[in-house]
């Protein structure tokens, strides 16, 4: 019987209207092949499809469904900012409110501006930071994510030049020029290419915890590295914290490591699981957009009253004494269990876990960079992401990316993935026994 018969023929009717089938590259099952199940609703850790499979749910839509899906004091806030009207393009006292709670949750935001997606956020903070500097160059990390502007689709350029080079068609390479990239947590590489242009560099983005190539942790050092070379040379350092932003704390990643950014990109658990991102800093760099400064960013959706209402209910709800401590609790009790069944299984696997987000990399430690995530075996991630499936348990279909817990994870939800996992973890060993038998 085909228990996603449904989500096969809905699969194929979309691929005629909608590239891909999906709206967003990831979710159409490319990395691990295989039809994605359509899903009709969500409430709290647990998604349904079209065909009322049931799982357990780690994606949590990328990460900004810290509540679970359907929170009541979301979903009613939703309802009440709608009934009032969708739109005004006009100032509302709640984009204030929520700018303000943001300001407390980020002491190194003085001002920001509220946007409609992650890389709305990125793509702003660029150009500002530009802007503000007068200078073009911006160095971003290998395996590093910042949406899909095209001053952030760039990879690593070929040997020793340090110029980036597009990582997709329909980025002119003379834009792409200006953003290098060094491996991440190698802070020697940086500075030699910050100082290789030291008198061009606009900025420095980062994601203080990578997210993008599966979980990778700042080493000691990293994000102070950058600090220091920042100020020694003038240029913005930009925390993308669209992920780790009220997720491995209420102030993410410069809570959790007490350091400052220039600039903060933030999205997803801000805006509830509604569009909503927004960039921020220190006033004198901010004070450069319009309309008080010359860099321009403008949005019709921007601080959309329905998104910053289901954004400002969320971040109240997590405002909650122990919210982060029962949330990491349970993460950490997943993550060591997790390790246990691997090794009962005798598969080598990397877990890098920080709070509530972590990944599991079919490799042995360390996984410190890209590189190193790439060196994890992919054809063991993708037996494990459908013997978890078929399971149940809904993972992230790549592995580059992370798994995420909500409040409403609770410990049954946990044993029950443990379960899944050593069932899995089996499968994965003799997926790994046939191959070298074969070879
Ligand atoms: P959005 O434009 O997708 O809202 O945000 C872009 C973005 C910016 N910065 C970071 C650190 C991000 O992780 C993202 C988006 N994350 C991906 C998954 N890792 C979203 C999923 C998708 O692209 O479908």
């Amino acid at each position: 019987m085909d228990k996603r018969e449904y989500s096969r023929k809905l699969f194929e009717r979309a691929l005629s209207s909608i590239p891909g089938g999906v709206n967003s590259p990831v979710r159409a099952f490319g990395a691990v092949e295989g039809t994605p199940p359509f899903i009709v609703r969500g409430e709290g850790p647990y998604i349904y499809d079209a065909d009322e499979n049931r799982y357990i749910d780690y994606v949590m839509s990328w990460g900004p469904l810290i509540l679970g899906h359907a929170h009541p004091a979301v979903v009613e806030a939703v309802e009440r900012a709608a009934r009032c009207g969708t739109s005004f393009g006009a100032p509302t006292e709640a984009e204030v409110v929520l700018a303000e709670t943001v300001k407390e949750a980020f002491p190194s935001i003085d001002k920001l501006r509220l946007v409609n997606s992650g890389t709305e956020a990125g793509m702003s903070a660029l150009r500002l930071a530009r802007g503000y500097t007068g200078r073009d160059k911006v160095i971003k990390f290998e395996g590093g994510y910042h949406g899909h502007a095209d001053g952030l689709l760039v990879k690593a350029g070929s040997g020793a030049a340090t110029f980036g080079t597009p990582s997709s068609p329909g980025v002119p390479a003379d834009y792409a020029r200006h953003t290098l990239t060094a491996p991440y947590n190698d802070l020697d590489a940086v500075r030699d290419v910050a100082k290789a242009h030291s008198d061009d560099m606009a900025a420095i983005i980062v994601e203080p915890v990578a997210g993008n190539m599966g979980v990778v942790p700042p080493e000691s050092g990293f994000l102070e590295g950058l600090r220091e070379l920042c100020d020694s040379i003038g240029a913005v350092l930009i925390f993308d914290e669209v992920i780790t932003g009220f997720r491995i704390a209420r102030g993410g990643a410069q809570e959790k490591f007490d350091i400052r950014a220039d600039l903060t990109c933030l999205g997803k658990i801000l805006g509830g699981g509604l569009p909503l991102g927004a960039y921020g800093g220190r006033a004198e760099i901010m004070d450069k957009i319009a309309p008080t400064g010359p860099v321009y960013q403008a949005g019709t959706l921007s601080g959309n009253p329905v998104a910053v209402a289901a954004g400002a209910a969320t971040l109240k709800n997590i405002d909650t004494t122990g919210f982060y401590e029962a949330l990491d609790q349970k993460a950490e009790k997943l993550a060591r269990s997790l390790v246990d069944a691997a090794n009962e299984a005798k598969v080598d696997v990397t877990i890098n876990r920080v709070g509530s987000m972590m990944t599991l990399f079919f490799c042995p430690p360390p996984v410190r960079n890209y590189s190193e995530a790439a060196s994890s075996d992919i054809e063991q991630f993708k037996q494990w992401f459908h013997a978890m499936l078929e399971q149940g348990i809904y993972l992230a279909p790549s592995p580059y990316e992370a798994a995420f817990l909500s409040a409403l994870h609770n410990e049954e939800h946990i044993d029950i993935t443990i379960d899944a996992a050593r069932k899995a973890l089996d499968n994965a060993k003799k997926t790994l026994i046939e191959r070298n038998a074969v070879t």
